[in-house]
Parts: structure tokens; sequence; C-alpha cells
């Protein structure tokens, strides 16, 4: 006779078992999504000079579109394979949690509650930046203890709407806050007075600054208030595609510190020294363990140069910005830039 009793658990125990049949193509189906829809869709901010902007033929360029570019190097071996999709502050990490985005490379601060509670991941840093402050040089404020007071502008649903109240809190100085939807909004505010401060990413207020009518009568305070550790982010429960994207970030840093650049990449092929050779795909079969072939490091690098080179040509010495390599100099060169190796 049947044992009635069991059957919950079997059926639990079925329902379990195709659950997870069904779940498991997850793990693997943002790499066949881009492959089928051959173009790579990733989430851009709306317009910051240096990290995402348009050029003057219309064309994605800046820091954050390059990390785009070339991880649709390294898929499709073109950079141009690739949707960008401006988004705000605010609705960013829902475009990557509604699949409208395969990537988000947005100059967004990698924190735990946007692991632990959003279902995203971070790949890694690619730029090491911290929070400041931006005011009149007029004014004679040279430090931000001497904030107490000011109207201070930020934007909507970022860390840094956050860590202003903490800095005030924490130095018994009081503020008010305008917190806008937009960068532009909140520089407008701030270029027409509306507040006294700009509150950013310093990599952000570099870039707001040279969009104001008077770049020089603009200074950034010393103060540097918190750790933004930014970097592009996928959406949680895809590794293949999770470690298909940190290793392209990976491999622009291991070509700096390789002396391997755009232009030279065809002769590293010839090189005689194995780690070049690893990440040139010379030896080894690291680009096949990725779902791509093996010269997928070597195009990302043909495509938008090493790491070195993404960061000198849009926000370094060579930009506008001109922002100096600091923390994101080389572990070799004074910086904290360190990737695991190609093995
Ligand atoms: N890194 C911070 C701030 C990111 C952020 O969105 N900052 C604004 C302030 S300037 C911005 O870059 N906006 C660019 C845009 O709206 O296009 C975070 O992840 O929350």
């Amino acid at each position: 006779m049947p044992d009635f009793r069991r059957r919950p658990v079997i059926l639990t125990a079925i329902t379990l078992l195709a659950l997870f049949a069904g779940s498991y193509p997850a793990r693997t189906q943002t790499l066949r999504a881009v492959k089928e829809r051959g173009t790579l869709n990733c989430g851009v901010s709306q317009g910051l000079l240096g990290f995402s902007s348009m050029d003057d033929k219309n064309a994605w360029t800046g820091f954050d579109v390059d990390i785009c570019r070339s991880v649709a190097a390294a898929i499709f071996g073109d950079p141009d394979k690739v949707t960008f999709m401006p988004l705000d502050a605010a609705g960013r990490f829902t475009a990557l949690q509604s699949n409208k985005i395969d990537l988000l490379s947005r100059n967004s601060t990698w924190t735990m509650s946007r692991e632990s509670s959003l279902g995203l991941i971070f790949v890694g840093v690619a730029f090491y930046d911290g929070q400041g402050f931006l005011l009149r040089r007029d004014t004679g404020i040279d430090t931000a203890l001497q904030l107490g007071g000011k109207t201070v502008c930020t934007q909507t649903g970022t860390t840094s709407e956050l860590n202003l109240l903490d800095y005030f809190r924490a130095n018994d100085m009081s503020l008010k806050v305008l917190a806008f939807g937009t960068a532009e909004e909140s520089r407008k505010a701030y270029d027409d007075r509306t507040c006294d401060v700009l509150t950013s990413d310093v990599s952000q207020l570099y870039a707001e600054r040279l969009q104001l009518a008077a770049p020089d009568t603009h200074v950034i305070l010393p103060e540097v208030i918190s750790k933004e550790p930014l970097g592009p982010a996928v959406r949680q429960g895809d590794d293949q595609w999770f470690t298909l994207v940190k290793w392209t970030l990976y491999s622009l840093i291991n070509a700096e510190e390789l002396g391997v650049k755009s232009a030279t990449v065809d002769d590293a092929v010839k090189s005689a020294n194995p780690n070049i050779r690893r990440l040139v795909g010379t030896e080894g079969e690291f680009g096949e363990q990725l779902g791509l072939t093996k010269d997928w490091a070597a195009r990302a690098v043909r495509a938008v140069g090493n790491y070195g080179e993404i960061y000198e040509r849009n926000v370094g010495t060579h930009s506008r910005l001109s922002i100096p390599r600091g923390l994101n100099a080389l572990w070799t060169q004074g910086g904290i830039q360190y990737a695991p190796p190609v093995r």
C-alpha cells in the first residue's frame, strides 16, 4: 500500500529538482544572450566628462565607457558592439536587476548593501575614489571643517548623500542638503548659487568643475571623507558572466603591469615571457575557459589600451581632467591597483 504521508516530501523534492534544473542555465545565460543579441547592453552615467559622455561625433567616450568597450572587444573583437544606456543614480541598479543591461559601468561605489540586499555583485575596483567638496575660491574656506551652516548640493540615491550626513553629524556641524536627480541639476543649482557647496566623488568634482563657467574660480577642499571604490557590477547568479567581466578588467591591469599596450599587443604575441604569453593567449586556454577565444585579452587591450592607457587618455595627464594617478597607480608604482595573475 502506498504511503501517502510521504507524498508531500516527494513532491517537494521534485519541485526542488525542477527549480534547480531550471535555474542552472541562469549561471551562463548572460554571455549567451549577449552573443545572440550581437551587442553588449552597458549602463553608463548620463554625461560625466572623462567617464561617460558623448564626443563631438556623438560617440560615447570615457573611462567607464572603455570598460564596456573592453568587454565587447573581448567577446566580439569589436569595441563598438555596445549599446550604451545612460542611467541616473536612482535607476541604475534596477536597470541591472530587470535585465535591461548586462553590465553597469557607471561610477558606482562598491558597498556591502549593494551586494547583500540588491542582488548585485561588483567585479573589482576600476577606480579608487573618495568623496570631496567643491566650492568657490573666494569664500576663503580651505577646510571642510569650516562648512557648518552651508547649503550643500548632492545627488539622490548615491553614497554621497549618505556620507554627507555622516560627516556633518560626526563633526557636529549643521547643514542644508539639496539632493537632485541628476548631476546636471546639482551642477546648475551650484552654478546659480542655490547651494554653496557641491559634494560628490572627487573624480566627479574634477569633471563638474570643467563644466562651470570659470573652472579656476572653484576649489576642491583637501578632505576626502569616504572610500568610494568604483567598479563595474553585474547581477548575482551568473558566475560565468561575473568571471568574464572580472577577468577582462584584470587583464587590462595586468597588461599595464606587463608593459603590453594597444600598439604593442601584436609584438606581445611573440614574447618569450610566460606571463605575457598567458595574457595574450599564446599559452594556455584561459579565453576558452571564459567561453571566449584564446585572444580575448589581446582583443580588449588592442581595442582600448591597457589600464594605464585608459586612465591617462580619459582622466589622467592626457585629458582635460588631469587627475593624478594616486591610489590608482599600480602596486609596483606606489598605488594599490593590483590584479591577480592569469594562470
Ligand atoms: N559613487 C557614488 C556616486 C555616484 C553618482 O551617481 N554620482 C553623481 C554625482 S555627480 C553622478 O555621477 N552622476 C552622473 C550622472 O548623473 O550622469 C555612488 O555610487 O553612489
